[in-house]
């Protein structure tokens, strides 16, 4: 394809670039892709070792087979510059996707050829057709027994209409892929052994960059990146003009777009330190970075997503991008139970206010508060999955804390109303399932948007229902559906407070000592519980050690010792047939506990515990409350 005029703009000893986003919803199998992407375009020499979806470089990442941060990356093909942003799918990110769009020229759209477009599909989908950029769809997973590759076709295809797609974007090439197996074709009669196909596509159906090198540089921050050694980060396309290491340059805070007048307040100037463009897996620094090629720029402490880089001579505001508001908070408090700085390195309230502080420099959703208290700071983001990583990397760099039970932010509306965020929440189960689905699902204030029968005896059933609605319900999801459910949740909106909701059906049993789990006592617990330790396990009072099987909670001894009636000794214990206890993991636990109970988070465990500790000060609170209660 020729983009003539522009290229003669190019010097000549410059590639053709293009700029493309992968989006998709969670798992749809994005950085697979890239992977096989990098492996074919010869990213890495011929006997070098690489790890299996390579991009997903951090610890967490690569535990949780996720993608957390969107990474930039790019290969040559055929002499053009492919400029590649793995995002990542799951929908607490959606605004960063959103953010990423902007430095971008088209789309790679993956879906799974099963599961078809999920909520986060259509979010991605939706901002990405309205900014005018232009989709390649993948049809990817063609491998999966499961597969329908035809029947996901045809729903992408309304789903474009849906949104209201332009006559070009309808014309995106469709192709059929295996992230797994590296291949793209366009006939599902006619197999392919490689991405080519892909890659030409690229090439021919995503614009290459028209910006000018010879205007005055202008580039817009759309994410941002963190060093050590250089500080502040900010990566974008060049749209205009080109950029060399130790220009001057203006930094403009977000605004009007347009041109900026020279004493308008905080414009800043200043030197640019390094510059770099993106080459396979590396960040290689360069000397200078023409219009429409994407750039990591240094040398301002003050860099933040939105602001517009421009010459000094012409400072011309780009559109910024919002960044999208937090939806929920908890409370990260220090450590006050009877462990605490047993297993942190870092404990202290000033450490811990630090670290939160420092988690703005990068986590631009995120917010941090001060409160009343200098030991409890109020943390707002986008959803469970986001504070959870926060708190998971922390407690990974040694940090040792307490959570409180995840609060929806409320809105006012314009006749002074309470609002609430409302989430759109998506359950696939075999039609077995549904009633026990649709029973629990009402008292959460859950309104059925859409069901479906995609076949094989399985059902798609969408729901609208308060945020507030889904806490604890994925593991009574899980319970309900024997494990083979598939739920997905993000947010949709903000709607009229609900109204009250019940809290979790089933009471815990809580330590009433502190104490050594013993084998003895979980085997009579377990009959009415499931249990949330193990024996050896160290317990105290007030901390929950499982979850019973009815109502209300129970005050239990786990350390209770068979008694030595006879010449037989504790060695019988081994044999009892112990359930393996409930794994509690982060974001479990955040949806788990009550607002009278914390999570106490520490580099080696994960205790859920009561507030107040001991049995007869929570029993006093309880009369207190209940006096309340029938008060009023
Ligand atoms: N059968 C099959 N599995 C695939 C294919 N591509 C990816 N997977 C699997 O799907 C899972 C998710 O793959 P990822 O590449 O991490 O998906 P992703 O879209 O990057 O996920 P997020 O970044 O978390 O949104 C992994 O277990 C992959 O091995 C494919 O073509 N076929
Ligand atoms: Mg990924």
């Amino acid at each position: 394809m020729a983009h003539g005029s522009w290229l003669t703009k190019r010097r000549s000893d410059q590639l053709d670039i293009r700029n493309i986003a992968i989006i998709a919803h969670v798992d749809h199998g994005k950085t697979t892709l890239v992977d096989k992407m990098l492996r074919q375009a010869g990213a890495f020499r011929a006997n070098q070792h690489v790890e299996e979806r390579v991009m997903d470089s951090n610890p967490l990442e690569r535990e949780r087979g996720i993608t957390i941060l969107a990474k930039n990356t790019s290969v040559v093909w055929h002499g053009v510059k492919i400029n590649i942003v793995d995002t990542p799918g799951h929908a607490d990110f959606g605004g960063e996707v959103e953010r990423i769009l902007r430095m971008v020229d088209g789309v790679l759209i993956l879906v799974d050829a099963a599961e078809g477009p999920m909520p986060q599909t259509r979010f991605v989908t939706r901002k990405a057709l309205a900014l005018g950029l232009q989709p390649i769809v993948a049809i990817n997973k063609i491998d999966r027994q499961d597969a329908e590759p035809l029947r996901v076709h045809d729903e992408v295809l309304s789903l474009f209409i849906d949104l209201e797609a332009t006559e070009a974007q309808l014309n995106a090439p469709f192709l059929y892929t295996s992230s797994r197996a590296g291949t793209a074709t366009f006939d599902l009669e006619k197999p392919e052994t490689n991405l080519e196909l892909l890659f030409q596509s690229i090439v021919d159906t995503v614009p290459a960059p028209t910006g000018d090198p010879e205007l005055p540089f202008q580039m817009l921050i759309s994410t941002l990146d963190f060093s050590n050694f250089l500080g502040r980060i900010a990566i974008g396309r060049v749209e205009q003009g080109r950029i060399a290491a130790g220009d001057q340059v203006a930094l403009l805070p977000m605004g009007v777009p347009g041109l900026v007048s020279p004493d308008e307040q905080g414009v800043e100037r200043g030197r640019v330190t390094k510059l770099y463009t993106f080459d396979g897996l590396h960040r290689v620094e360069v000397a200078s970075v023409d219009a429409g090629d994407i750039v990591a720029l240094s040398g301002f402490e003050t860099i933040e997503i939105g602001k517009t880089f421009t010459s000094p001579d012409a400072p011309y505001r780009l559109e910024g991008i919002a960044v999208e508001e937090p939806t929920i908070s908890v409370d990260f408090i220090v450590n006050n139970s009877p462990f605490a700085g047993r297993e942190g390195k870092y404990v202290t309230s000033r450490q811990l206010r630090d670290r939160l502080f420092k988690e703005l420099e990068r986590n631009v959703a995120l917010r941090v508060e001060e409160t009343d208290s200098p030991d409890t700071h109020t943390v707002a983001g986008r959803g469970e999955l986001h504070l959870g990583i926060l708190m998971e990397t922390m407690r990974r760099e040694g940090y040792e804390f307490q959570v409180s039970r995840p609060r929806v932010i409320l809105k006012e509306g314009p006749d002074g109303e309470s609002l609430e965020p409302y989430e759109e929440l998506t359950i696939d189960v075999a039609e077995a399932y549904m009633g026990v689905v649709m029973e629990k699902l009402g008292p959460r204030r859950s309104e059925m948007l859409e069901m479906r029968n995609p076949g094989m005896g399985m059902v798609r059933l969408t729901f609208k229902i308060p945020a507030r609605g889904l806490f604890g319900y994925r593991s009574e999801f899980m319970t309900d559906s024997r494990g083979t459910g598939i739920m997905h949740h993000r947010f949709l909106d903000y709607g009229q407070w609900a109204g009250p909701l019940a809290g979790r059906k089933r009471g815990v049993m809580i330590a009433d000592r502190e104490a050594p789990v013993v084998a003895f006592a979980l085997g009579n617990l377990q009959e009415r519980a499931q249990m949330f330790v193990a024996p050896g396990e160290q317990v105290y009072e007030g901390m929950i050690v499982g979850e019973s099987a009815r109502p209300g909670d129970m005050d239990v001894n786990v350390g209770k010792e068979k008694k030595l009636t006879n010449m037989r000794t504790t060695a019988s214990d081994d044999h009892i047939l112990l359930e393996p206890p409930r794994e509690i993991t982060l974001e479990y636990a955040l949806e788990y506990i009550e607002e009278d109970e914390l999570i106490e988070v520490t580099p080696q465990n994960i205790r859920l515990r009561k507030r107040v500790l001991q049995a007869n000060e929570r029993k006093k609170a309880q009369r207190a409350a209940n006096r309340v209660a029938d008060a009023s």
